[in-house]
């Protein structure tokens, strides 16, 4: 444990501030405190969508509240520009390129060994009940599964006690939910068949007959057309269980209100994964929240989200447990405007920018990619701060493994828990970043990409991917747009990431 940290423990062991007894685990070798925790993970939402980062056309309040009552992180990253592979780094504290993780298919077995160490694994191994509730996206069971059977392994294989989940992306199929894997709502007498390669004979698709769908595809998007929406892949069957869009919000919510009124009172403290699905697409807000942005879905269902936040802490307020209540806010990639759906998210932006300064959007080794709103509060033990500490998500398993007294660690996880509880602003030295299986190395204020084959822009969603044919090396506190290539005036320094890059990455 570091110095400062073990200083921070030791006060809070002395003077006990707010925790609650029976969640002190006096079985272990160190007096360690053991807050309940929740990570409140969105999906694409980036650095410059929250009010507290520069957003102007729509607030945020909430989140706004979280920020300026806890650290708010400059230099917060996520593993990857992609959803599986940094929900990966997070469960594992291991890079997602070591295990060459992507974007999944619905029908993807688990990509998590059971028998790898995983955060809420370790968490459990120190007392705590954890849940997840919301999108998983990790895969489930095996090659060949079928949906309507117990689906294993999953969640709950590798550290969760209960889950929740839509197994993918709201835009593929299957799309029902899977309760401890189990699919919620279904009718054995109309059992699902999914694939994600031909469609079932007689089904319409997004593809054949557009005039069915109520949003209309752009690319991909095109298979099985649920709820007026086509998705990807092919699903039939399944009715009773399929959800419903615009509900999705209220009832991943729900489900995190009911666990904590559940659990609020327990002797053991929880570790709870709130993964909404915002704002990914396809953007459905409930009418409630409806052309409030004026930025079209993608603004409406970040109002929603937000909302949702509010709504999370007036239960942890109300159940008295806020202050016992260690809270984890990000996102698991970068701002995409047109993912797929014509949903009016470019037409509507204007001064909008989703990105914040930065260059890029998900999908690319440019900073937008995985430079996220990061967020860490706990009302009463973390001042409010602004940090510019450089930390990355793969990062909280081995912190919150100090934090709670367990000496399990992930692989690539480093423990900079005084930065996430604010006691230091000294960050880890050095990260890889991700962007599909392309690998970059940020190291202090520079970030060096090596040269990379493949197309400069992504067409279909308009987002720069940070390939070039040339070296780039770019210093974030002088040019955090990433406007100027320094590389040609810096040749010992591109030399010295580079070897960095190469050892970290085990060429
Ligand atoms: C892409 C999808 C995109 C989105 C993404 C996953 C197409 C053309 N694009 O393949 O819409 O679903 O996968 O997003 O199908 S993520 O946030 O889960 O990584
Ligand atoms: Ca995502």
């Amino acid at each position: 444990m570091k110095k400062g940290n073990l200083l921070f423990l030791t006060l809070f062991a002395f003077i006990g501030l707010g925790c609650q007894k029976s969640n002190t685990d006096t079985s272990s070798k160190k007096e360690v405190k053991k807050p309940n925790i929740i990570l409140v993970y969105l999906d694409d939402l980036g650095y410059g969508d929250i009010g507290v980062n520069g957003a102007k056309s729509f607030k945020t309040p909430n989140i706004d509240d979280l920020a300026n009552g806890g650290i708010n992180f400059t230099n917060g990253y996520a593993s990857s520009a992609t959803c599986t592979p940094s929900r990966y780094a997070i469960l594992t504290g291991q890079y997602p390129w070591r295990k060459n993780a992507r974007i999944l298919p619905g029908t993807a077995p688990l990509l998590i060994d059971t028998a790898q160490v995983t955060l809420p694994k370790m968490l459990q191994s120190v007392g705590y009940k954890t849940a997840i509730i919301g999108k998983w996206h990790l895969g489930l069971g095996g090659a060949n599964k079928d949906w309507n059977k117990h689906i294993s392994p999953g969640p709950n294989e590798v550290g969760y006690d209960y889950s929740y989940i839509m197994a993918a992306t709201q835009d593929r199929v299957p799309t029902v939910y899977i309760e401890d894997g189990n699919v919620v709502g279904l009718d054995p007498n109309d059992p699902i068949e999914i694939d994600y390669k031909n469609n079932f004979p007689g089904q319409t698709s997004g593809k054949e007959n557009p005039e069915l769908t109520t949003m209309k595809w752009h690319h991909g998007h095109n298979s099985s057309i649920i709820n007026g929406i086509p998705r990807i892949g092919f699903m039939k069957g399944g009715k009773s269980a399929i959800w419903s869009d615009v509900d999705m919000a209220d009832h991943f919510l729900g489900g995190v209100k009911t666990y904590i009124q559940e659990n609020a009172k327990s002797e053991k403290p929880f570790f709870l994964t709130y993964t909404m699905q915002q704002p990914h697409v396809p953007r459905t807000p409930h009418p409630r929240f409806a052309g409030k942005s004026g930025l079209g879905p993608r603004g409406d269902v970040i109002l929603e989200a937000d909302w949702c936040i509010g709504e999370l802490m007036a239960t942890l307020k109300e159940q008295g447990i806020l202050e016992n209540t260690l809270i984890i806010f990000s996102s698991d990639n970068g701002p995409v405007l047109n993912d797929g759906y014509n949903d009016d998210a470019v037409e509507k932006i204007g001064d909008h920018k989703p990105a914040g300064p930065f260059r890029g959007g998900k999908y690319s080794l440019f900073e937008a990619g995985t430079h996220v709103p990061f967020i860490t509060y706990w009302k009463g033990q973390i001042q409010p701060a602004t940090s510019d500490a450089l930390v990355c998500q793969m990062d909280l398993f081995s912190s919150i493994a100090d934090l709670v007294g367990s000496d399990v660690k992930g692989p690539d996880s480093e423990d900079i828990l005084p930065a996430f509880l604010g006691t230091s602003k000294v960050g880890r030295e050095s990260l890889i970043l991700e962007a599909t299986t392309r690998t970059s190395l940020r190291k202090g204020d520079w970030i060096f990409i090596p040269a990379y084959k493949g197309p400069a822009l992504n067409k279909h969603v308009n987002i720069e991917l940070g390939n070039s044919k040339t070296v780039a090396l770019y210093n974030l506190k002088q040019d955090p747009s990433q406007q100027n290539n320094v590389a040609k005036e810096n040749p010992e320094l591109v030399a010295q990431m580079l070897k960095e890059f190469e050892t970290l990455r085990g060429k």
